[in-house]
């Protein structure tokens, strides 16, 4: 777990001109936390303006708390004239992933990154940028925290909250995949942010519709054994889909829990294991198989399935399938998750 020495990040920078930032379609915490901690890093070191281009919409709670409370201000994708910048810069994802496309016509100079994934399509990468992926990070805010700590910069309030979301969010308050780099930033980044902040963005207000898509979400999961399936319709959003698979697997003695849904003309899915050591990453990937394309580390992956083609129900029999296979249940009847005590006799 060896940082590529700062001075390359310095060589990868344009000497003056604009960047642009930017991260995952439907950035989550760790992608905002990153972005803004990379941008703070990029004034305060070395005297560069940046602009962030979020694309797809943040509609989980937290995120929109934290995108709100933080005042985080991107560009529309389509608001970049290549002509007024020197570069991308892509954090918490990589050029060759299918829900990233930074915006065209534009050198990808520098890459920080903590997932496993694909390593395909990284064409537009420039020559000599800088590109730090290290699936052994629990964050990628770890991995700009550290490039602030080497090039001594101390975060203000506000990027020290940012950077904290994006480590207590993707490392679930260090609980798990943190190393103790994580650990560190997590503790340094506590002490320097607004805590106040940090609170209102933890427990946000929720509107209705939450709690709409979490009755839906358990009247569609099965329990097949050690693994809980739940494939809904339509979502109100990616992140929801992530949140139930994130709900799900805390049911007691379950190993596995897939969601998916759709959303944005794609069937989004997400796994999450609670067994120790396993790998969500290649389990994610044969369920999914030539029709899908997925990422992840640890006992997290997430991924999606274009429904240009496919129709929905199509693609919940073949994630289904795959998936009673994979984990050797296919003999289990999949039972609803509540489970109802027989009535008292009156
Ligand atoms: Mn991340």
């Amino acid at each position: 777990m060896t940082a590529p020495p700062p001075e390359s990040l310095a060589r990868a920078l344009p000497q003056e001109g604009k960047v642009v930032l930017c991260t995952r379609r439907h950035p989550d915490p760790d992608g905002l936390g990153a972005l803004v901690g990379m941008q703070f890093l990029l004034s305060q070191r070395f005297n560069l303006d940046s602009d962030l281009v979020l694309e797809g919409r943040i509609r989980r709670a937290e995120n929109v708390a934290m995108r709100r409370l933080l005042d985080i201000q991107s560009l529309p994708k389509g608001g970049v004239d290549p002509a007024e910048y020197a570069g991308v810069i892509l954090v918490d994802s990589q050029p060759g992933f299918s829900h990233t496309r930074p915006p065209g016509a534009l050198p990808v100079i520098a890459v920080v990154d903590h997932h496993d994934g694909p390593k395909e399509g990284g064409e537009e990468i420039a020559e000599n940028a800088f590109v730090w992926v290290d699936s052994d990070f629990g964050a990628t805010s770890t991995m700009v925290w550290s490039l602030l700590r080497a090039l001594e910069v101390v975060p203000d309030a506000r990027t020290a909250a940012a950077l904290f979301c994006g480590i207590r969010y993707d490392t679930q308050d260090l609980a798990r995949e943190a190393t103790e780099q994580d650990e560190e930033a997590f503790f340094e980044l506590q002490k320097l942010a607004d805590r106040g902040l940090l609170a209102r963005i933890d427990r946000p207000s929720l509107p209705r519709e939450y709690f709409a898509q979490m009755a839906d979400a358990i009247e569609a999961c099965r329990v097949h054994g050690p693994v809980l399936l739940t494939l809904m319709g339509e979502v109100t959003s990616p992140e929801s889909v992530a949140e139930v698979a994130d709900w799900f697997v805390r049911l007691e003695g379950q190993q596995w829990s897939l969601a998916g849904g759709a959303c944005d003309g794609r069937y989004q899915v997400s796994l999450r294991t609670d067994l120790p050591g396993a790998d969500a990453y290649p389990a994610l990937r044969f369920i999914l198989g030539e029709e899908g394309s997925c990422g992840g580390h640890g006992p997290m992956a997430g991924g999606q399935i274009s429904l240009a083609e496919l129709q929905l129900e199509e693609v919940q029999t073949l994630i289904r399938s795959r998936a009673l296979e994979l984990f050797g249940v296919v003999d289990l009847e999949g039972e609803p998750l509540p489970e109802r005590p027989d009535p008292i006799p009156s």
